[in-house]
């Protein structure tokens, strides 16, 4: 049996996303991606109407959304505003493989905190020297004692220079590659962690990206989540579950700038008539909704599987990888459609078309989503 229709707890949280999107981000969105100003404020509201850390399951004091619901809520707030988007949902990438691989000990000191009070968590896996490569990374956790000390540099850091906790993967052993990646809880006021550089980004301007770095920070072993070794396991399964919210942020960001086109397309006379009175525009924005429609499925799919406890590895990465694609062709075609005004901030589409490209790029880039495509595909 197949069901597409929502729960009404889900189509409550739809309407809650929907509106917090449209009355709290969109009409300040312009104005934090120019400034590039941190979104305190929106991320405060987020956290009052429960948005904010909504993976944080029941038994911490959470929501405990489900893979769907998270998708709904992405699609939702990144119409409103990419940049804060990211930053309200790079919470939930970071404590996922809390979720995921934490001890009910762990759960209650790491999750229940962000129940309590609007704070920020970053998911610290990239390195200057570790991107698409991420089993390369070069972060040293040497175990003295009952403490592992943590040496090395993360680079764009969702929530870097404002988080209060890091889930930071490190490595016991480069030469062990992925086996001897170990993935550390931190509290970011440990002594010998600095913020460093600040990424002055073409889009999502509102979102925080910046290296973190480790100088001999003394983390408990306690803080370690699972058995030494498992750790890459953790960060590939927490991807797994969050590509699919990647996905459905990019279909918000789609929907958004096609519903800007429609509308856009009624109202801008041209030749004596609306621009939608023309069979090329009406073309465009029929494909448009393809794309948006049919990137849907495929997200609400990957999520499904998730939800059943069922691997999801190939259609997560399909759907990152053609949600993101999408968003980029929608938001250009909305360019296009707007003309010159366009091109110009007077009208939301540029930022829109600035937003889609860090889709493409970010939580793995679409090549990458390929190569695990195509791995399924030969294997
Ligand atoms: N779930 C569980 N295990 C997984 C897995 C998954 N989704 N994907 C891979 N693995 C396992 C493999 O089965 C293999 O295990 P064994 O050693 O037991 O056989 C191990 O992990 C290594 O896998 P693989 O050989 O495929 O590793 P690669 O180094 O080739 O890398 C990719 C795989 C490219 C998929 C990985 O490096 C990746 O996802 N890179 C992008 C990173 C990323 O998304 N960065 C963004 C950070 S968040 S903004």
């Amino acid at each position: 049996m197949v069901d597409f229709s929502l729960s009404e707890e889900q189509l409550f949280i739809q309407k809650l996303a929907r509106d917090f999107a449209r009355n709290e981000m969109a009409p300040v969105a312009a104005e934090y991606d120019r400034e590039a100003k941190f979104p305190w404020p929106v991320v405060r509201k987020a956290f009052e109407v429960g948005l904010l850390s909504t993976i944080v399951p029941e038994e911490n004091g959470g929501a405990g959304a489900d893979a769907l619901t998270e998708c709904i809520i992405a699609e939702e707030l990144f119409s409103g505003c990419a940049g804060m988007g990211t930053t309200i949902l790079a919470n939930n990438l970071a404590l996922a493989p809390i979720v995921i691989g934490g001890s009910p000990e762990q759960k209650v000191r790491f999750l229940q905190p962000f129940t309590e009070k609007p704070i920020l968590s970053s998911f610290c896996l990239t390195e200057p020297g570790a991107g698409s490569d991420a089993a390369g990374l070069r972060t040293r956790a040497v175990r003295e004692g009952d403490h592992y000390i943590l040496n090395g540099v993360k680079r764009f850091i969702t929530n870097g220079g404002v988080a209060s906790q890091y889930t930071v993967f490190a490595t016991t052993d480069p030469a062990l590659r992925h086996k001897g990646i170990i993935a550390l809880v931190v509290p970011a006021d440990t002594p010998g962690i600095s913020v460093g550089k600040e990424e002055d980004k073409m889009g999502q301007r509102a979102s925080n990206t910046t290296e973190v770095i480790f100088e001999d920070v003394a983390v408990p072993v306690e803080n370690r989540l699972g058995a030494e070794g498992t750790g890459w396991k953790l960060a590939m399964r927490t991807l797994d579950g969050s590509r699919p919210g990647i996905a459905a942020s990019a279909l918000g960001i789609a929907r958004a700038a096609m519903d800007a086109a429609v509308q856009y397309a009624k109202e801008r006379q041209q030749f004596g008539r609306p621009l939608a009175a023309f069979q090329s525009i009406q073309f465009m924005l029929a494909d448009m909704a393809i794309k948006v429609e049919t990137a849907r499925l495929m997200v609400w799919k990957a999520a499904w599987l998730r939800d059943q406890g069922l691997p999801n590895n190939f259609e997560s990465s399909i759907s990152k990888a053609y949600a993101t694609d999408i968003a980029m062709q929608v938001t250009t075609d909305a360019v296009q459609i707007f003309g010159g005004y366009g091109y110009t901030k007077d009208f939301p589409v540029e930022k829109y078309m600035r937003d889609a490209k860090l889709m493409q790029i970010y939580e793995g880039a679409n090549q990458i989503q390929r190569i695990v495509i195509s791995r399924h595909l030969l294997k």
